[in-house]
């Protein structure tokens, strides 16, 4: 029966930190994988996380099936925290929202609502992205292609180069689009970028697909939102409110990785259409995992409802946002006072969790084997594995290997 099932070629980011996890060296460093590490090098756990989860437990609830879309009290909160309490395209019902199990899981029912709903539709993203964005896609039978982003001879975003590419894409592609702390490079668009971009995505008629992992880690919670605020006051060819796709993720703002806590959003022009899109959404999940799970949905709702802890995880976030900060000019002085001829400006004006180094396959694979940093085969590193104790060597590993 399965003679011809073929070895499974292994994750290049899930799979390097298995062997992470594996490599018996005791002074190894984990840049791989895009987790927030404390200065301890632990996955902390929120203190406002913490005392959610224990009003959660003494509730001592029962455990129902969730609506298919998930709990109407996390659906309300995803929606105040992307768009802001209020917004006119929340009061006019236009917005679909569905509780998902991590951002993952709202990336491929949004790939397989389009690959349904919008089936010629191609779907781009940015050379580079995530490497599982196209891997989704692909798996929902949709054909993916890229569009230029990451200039390397500059190190900085090939603003021009994109905008010439999607004015010359098929209508009703789908642009899948980071809104912030771009992953693999973290360089961003401007905000004076979204506003000349988002015109251009109404007027050829293009699908944005927003991934908002990293709220938080760029400038703030706000602020990261910029782009989705702006696709929401946007107005497609035919006059009226853009469409577009959300999908956000409490993995890394609120160090949940495991709980699964993510929401799929579709802003659609009307409320009725809200309604079609939310029902074919729901008829999605049923014939495929049927409902989401409770427990991680309702500690996030805690957090983002309950005033205290929205302002104790709003700290907290802060100072994740500032640790990573810090790490940047920790490796940047490092890698200054080696090697002080060469431009590591790029540590400091790259935003959120990662970094794109520059370095080559090689010269990643001997940091691994002989310092034992991890970074992804790209040359992406994980700021957010720095520390106060592994950020010189870090920075000394990289030196040598740039060096010979
Ligand atoms: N989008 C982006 C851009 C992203 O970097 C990740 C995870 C996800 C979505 C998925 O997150 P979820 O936990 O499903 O809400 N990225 C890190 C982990 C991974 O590859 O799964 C990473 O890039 O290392």
């Amino acid at each position: 029966m399965f003679e011809h099932v073929e070895p499974f070629g292994g994750d290049p980011i899930l799979s390097l930190n298995e062997d992470f996890q594996k490599d018996p060296r005791q002074a190894k460093i984990n840049l791989s994988i895009g987790i927030y590490f404390d200065d301890a090098g632990r996955i902390p756990v929120l203190d406002s996380v913490r005392q959610a989860e224990a009003k959660v437990v003494a509730r001592n609830a029962p455990k129902p099936y969730l609506p298919i879309e998930g709990a109407a009290n996390f659906r309300e909160e995803v929606q105040k925290l992307l768009f802001g309490a209020g917004h006119d395209a929340l009061a006019a019902g236009r917005v679909a929202t569905i509780q998902s199990v991590g951002s993952s899981g709202g990336l491929k029912v949004g790939a397989d609502f389009i690959a349904r709903w919008l089936p010629g539709s191609e779907v781009w993203v940015s050379d580079p992205s995530w490497e599982n964005h196209r891997s989704m896609f692909e798996g929902a039978g949709l054909a993916v292609r890229s569009y230029p982003y990451y200039d390397a001879s500059t190190g900085a975003l090939a603003f021009d180069a994109m905008c010439e590419a999607l004015r010359r894409i098929p209508a009703k592609s789908v642009v899948l689009l980071h809104a912030c702390c771009h992953n693999p490079t973290g360089v961003d668009l401007t905000r004076a970028q979204w506003d000349a971009l988002i015109p251009l995505l109404a007027e050829h008629d293009l699908l944005p697909y927003v991934d908002l992992a990293y709220q938080g880690f760029g400038d703030g919670i706000v602020e990261d939102a910029y782009a989705l605020r702006a696709l929401a006051a946007a107005r497609g060819r035919d006059g009226r409110p853009l469409s577009f796709f959300v999908v956000n993720s409490f993995s890394k703002s609120m160090s949940l990785y495991g709980e699964r806590c993510g929401a799929l959003s579709v802003a659609c022009a009307d409320r009725q259409e809200a309604v079609n899109v939310l029902g074919q959404l729901k008829f999605t999940v049923r014939r495929n995992y049927s409902s989401p799970p409770i427990h991680g949905g309702q500690i996030v709702a805690a957090v983002l409802g309950e005033p205290e802890l929205r302002r104790a995880w709003e700290s907290e976030l802060g100072a994740m946002r500032e640790r990573i900060q810090a790490m940047r000019k920790a490796l940047h002085a490092t890698l200054v006072q080696k090697m002080p001829a060469r431009d590591f400006d790029y540590f400091l004006t790259q935003r959120g969790m990662f970094s794109y180094t520059g370095l080559g396959p090689a010269q990643v694979d001997r940091l691994r084997d002989e310092f034992a940093v991890y970074l992804v085969r790209s040359g992406r590193m994980c700021v957010a594995g720095l520390n106060s104790g592994n950020v010189e060597a870090t920075g000394l590993a990289m030196a040598a290997v740039l060096d010979g």
